[in-house]
């Protein structure tokens, strides 16, 4: 089965912690601090495959987990960060945030390598807390919490061509008379249910990559048959190849049929360049083909080849397979790259990133609750067991201007200050 959703969660490594330790030397009475930092935790990164074609196999790997980092060590031992970890997925793949519904990844290139969620740092091991006031500093960070985020993988296959038309025109036989692909093939409407992708062997050096969709009829827009959603596997192939059945009591309105639910699905998509073929013409008498193809000339652009085809008795195969080559190689060179393409509704939206150090303090009576970047990663770096590690936080909120703020909003001694959840302390 053809599959291009799937849904995984998606968790970095977090940061190894850092430790107290002291020098144990033998003539040194009290040796300094020692304490190594954590290691790093590993991220996750996607890498684009041009040789897969499917999301099966996160149906069983819902779960893309990198290691931790280790805690540091005495004698300033750092903790080894740990390593990366790649998943493969298809080129074509989009990745959403469920949570934000924001695109955190669109992978478009062969070993393009996005990094989806950031592993954690490791925390400072005491040896980073001397000063000349504290020389046996008993304070060492926690690691970071690797990022989490549930995602949906939405793999759009990228195809060169799409095949379109009525149900039984002939689409997928001619995609298992042309490529590697053994699709279904039966005498009734609706006979594919999912998308079919094959591989076209051109010559030596050029392939065409086939995706034959679910046939279409009059108000697939609006939810008939199987409806259009399917559409979305070829909003991006370069051409459309559009099969109309030679049997078809009026050839016009067959291929109109189509155009219009083209026209009517989210995106417009008869401005994609197109190649009609008629199709099942073994039978036919030369004539026939050619009145065929003059009626429906009347109605394409000048610009639109038609094509006879049997994918039967392989006829007219090589003719349309050297049409097609020809204009996706056309349509590839003319290819813009997207970030150059502006239009007039698609005003820029410019989102300021967070302010590293702003935060913001809500008070709920007794409780004050303070949120901001730069303050959220100490609270994580804190052990709320270790008293000089909460006096530090103490401290670096008293820098930030937060206390001052709190103390300006009316704190009393016994309210409740809690950072983002992660930890909380009394004024
Ligand atoms: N005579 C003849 N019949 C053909 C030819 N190509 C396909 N057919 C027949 O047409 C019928 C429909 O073929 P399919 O390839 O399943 O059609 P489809 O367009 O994929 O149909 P859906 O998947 O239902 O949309 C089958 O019975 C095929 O054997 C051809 O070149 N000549
Ligand atoms: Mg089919």
């Amino acid at each position: 089965m053809f599959v291009d959703t799937a849904q995984v969660t998606i968790k970095a490594g977090d940061g190894g912690p850092g430790v107290v330790s002291f020098r144990h030397e033998k003539y040194v009475d009290r040796g300094g601090p020692d304490g190594g930092d954590g290691g790093k935790g590993g991220d996750v990164l996607l890498r684009g495959k041009d040789n897969q074609h499917t999301l099966a196999r996160f149906r069983h790997q819902k779960e893309l987990k990198a290691d931790s980092g280790q805690s540091g060590g005495k004698r300033k031992r750092r903790g080894k960060s740990a390593s990366d970890l790649i998943i493969d997925v298809p080129v074509g793949t989009e990745v959403l945030d469920i949570q934000t519904n924001q695109l955190v990844a669109d992978i478009t290139e062969p070993n393009q390598i996005v990094v989806v969620a950031q592993g954690g740092a490791g925390g400072f091991g005491n040896a980073h807390f001397t000063s000349s006031t504290r020389q046996a500093p008993r304070i060492a960070e926690k690691g970071v919490p690797g990022e989490e985020r549930i995602v949906s993988f939405e793999l759009k296959m990228i195809a060169d061509v799409g095949l379109v038309g009525l149900p039984n025109a002939g689409k997928s036989t001619l995609l298992s008379v042309v490529s590697n692909a053994r699709p279904e093939i039966a005498n009734y409407p609706f006979t594919t249910l999912q998308p079919n992708l094959g591989v076209v062997d051109i010559d030596n050096q050029t392939s065409l990559l086939f995706a034959d969709i679910p046939g279409l009829i009059e108000g697939a827009s609006h939810g008939k048959g199987l409806g259009d959603d399917f559409l979305r596997h070829i909003e991006r192939t370069s051409v459309l190849l559009h099969l109309v059945d030679a049997y078809q009591d009026d050839i016009i309105a067959a291929y109109q049929t189509i155009q219009t639910e083209l026209a009517s699905y989210k995106v417009d998509l008869t401005t994609k360049p197109q190649i009609v073929a008629i199709t099942k013409i073994e039978g036919l008498d030369d004539e026939l083909i050619t009145d065929r193809k003059a009626s429906l000339r009347q109605v394409l652009p000048k610009n639109v080849k038609v094509v006879a085809i049997s994918a039967q008795a392989k006829q007219g195969i090589s003719d349309l397979l050297r049409e097609l080559t020809l204009l996706v190689d056309e349509v590839k060179a003319a290819a813009i790259p997207e970030e150059l393409v502006t239009t007039a509704d698609t005003t820029p939206v410019i989102t300021l990133p967070d302010a590293e150090d702003s935060w913001q303090i809500i008070q709920k009576k007794k409780k004050y609750i303070v949120t901001g970047k730069k303050i959220e990663r100490f609270a994580h770096k804190t052990d709320e067991a270790s008293e000089p590690a909460v006096a530090r936080l103490r401290d670096i909120m008293r820098k930030m201007g937060i206390m001052h703020e709190l103390e300006r909003k009316g704190i009393e001694p016994g309210d409740r200050i809690d950072v983002a959840n992660i930890i909380t302390l009394e004024y």
